[in-house]
């Protein structure tokens, strides 16, 4: 059992410590899942996390905000039990985080699917020729009679192929760069929307290429105003950024659990390795990026409970800081383990190749670093 004792620290209120002891004992009966295939695990994962009601954390009705802390506690205990599930967790909140913060009470509909597993969602934002650099979005929507036409490309999205609904960033034009962009909820049936090609990965996932072919969605799809669109999708990276870094604790903690067993039971010379000096110097590492990580994590969680209107600095700060010791403790923990860190059916070995996209979705460390300079300079 990963140490809990984080949760004592005064960022927490009961209801943490309660959600936590209560989706442990979840993880425990239900993960980790088959992933041999990748979309069925996915479907049934968000029908299960629905059903048992985590998903409900996900979104934020009308009158509701979402709890980020929750939120970093969901992820964490996920995916220390299972990535898959974290994954299948986290994207209901990206895809919709739009709607959570800006939705109008009708685009809102949705989330009551998405938050009971009824629905899949996916956060369209990525291109060919942007990824870090936002403002460059190509995909165009044309205003037309009641809609607009949407028409472009958007790649590297999670759940393309399998989600329900996608919120799509689009330029419209209201001005050049990142204020002439505008967001919109669009489900995944709509004519002229495709999935040109499935994006198979280290660690894999539902993941694809989408073509948007003069796909039409009325005036009521546009999510907050139009012109908007940089600044909602920023604004939904502030609340999930942190919680990246919670899946990236998540796996470091079970990486540190699996090396401490190991090192405890494997002996060399007559004597556990637990007692060599360097294997201590490795756990002590291990254990303090661990425990910072947290501090990042759950500092920039309840700044934003307490209602703070931004928290790039600290979002950044945390996503950057833990994902990149998470890929350090997963490595470490591989190493302790001898040839078998990198053999099929021991967990750091799923884990070498879990974190690894961390670093880079929803802001790659060097955009983090970005951000974190940019507020530090002002
Ligand atoms: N919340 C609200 N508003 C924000 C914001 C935030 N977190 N971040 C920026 N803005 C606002 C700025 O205040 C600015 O407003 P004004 O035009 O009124 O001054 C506007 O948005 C443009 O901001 P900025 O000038 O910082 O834009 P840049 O193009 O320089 O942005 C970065 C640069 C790299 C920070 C941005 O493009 C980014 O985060 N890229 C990574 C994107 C990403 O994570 N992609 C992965 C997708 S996987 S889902």
């Amino acid at each position: 059992m990963a140490d809990q004792s984080f949760l004592d620290w005064p960022f927490f209120e009961d209801r943490h410590r309660a959600l936590a002891a209560g989706l442990e004992a979840w993880c425990a009966a239900h993960l980790p899942v088959d992933h041999s295939d990748v979309d069925a695990a996915c479907r049934a994962l968000v029908a299960n996390l629905g059903q048992a009601g985590w998903l409900r954390h996900t979104g934020a009705g009308a009158g509701e905000r979402l709890d980020v802390r929750s939120l970093c506690i969901l992820r964490e205990t996920l995916a220390r039990h299972d990535g898959l599930a974290d994954f299948a967790f986290a994207m209901q909140g990206l895809g919709m985080g739009a709607v959570s913060l800006f939705g109008t009470p009708e685009q809102r509909i949705w989330l009551d699917k998405t938050r009971a597993g009824a629905a899949i969602s996916g956060f369209a934002l990525t291109e060919p020729a942007s990824g870090s650099d936002v403002a460059a979005t190509a995909t165009v929507a044309e205003k037309v009679a009641g809609g607009y036409r949407i028409s472009g490309e958007k790649t590297y999205i999670s759940n393309g192929g399998i989600a329900d609904l996608y919120v799509v960033i689009a330029r419209t034009g209201e001005a050049a760069g990142a204020r002439g962009l505008s967001a919109f909820l669009v489900p995944a049936n709509t004519a002229g929307l495709s999935v040109v090609e499935r994006i198979e990965v280290i660690a894999p996932h539902p993941l694809a290429h989408l073509r948007f072919d003069g796909v039409f969605v009325p005036d009521a799809a546009l999510i907050g105003a139009s012109g908007a669109g940089f600044k909602i999708a920023m604004s939904v990276l502030d609340v999930f950024r942190s919680t990246v870094g919670a899946a990236a604790l998540g796996f470091a903690r079970r990486a540190l659990d699996d090396a401490l067993a190991r090192v405890k039971a494997r002996r060399i010379g007559g004597a556990p390795l637990a007692e060599l000096q360097m294997v201590q110097g490795h756990i002590a590492d291990m254990a303090l990026q661990i425990d910072a990580s947290a501090l990042l994590i759950y500092r920039a969680a309840w700044t934003k409970d307490q209602g703070a209107a931004r928290i790039s600095r600290e979002a950044a700060m945390a996503k950057l800081y833990a994902t990149e010791a998470a890929q350090k403790v997963i490595d470490a923990a591989l190493q302790l383990h001898g040839g078998d860190g990198v053999r099929k059916g021991f967990a750091v070995e799923g884990l070498y190749r879990d974190i690894r996209a961390l670093r880079i979705y929803e802001g790659a460390s060097d955009v983090q670093r970005i951000v974190i300079a940019r507020a530090v300079l002002e």
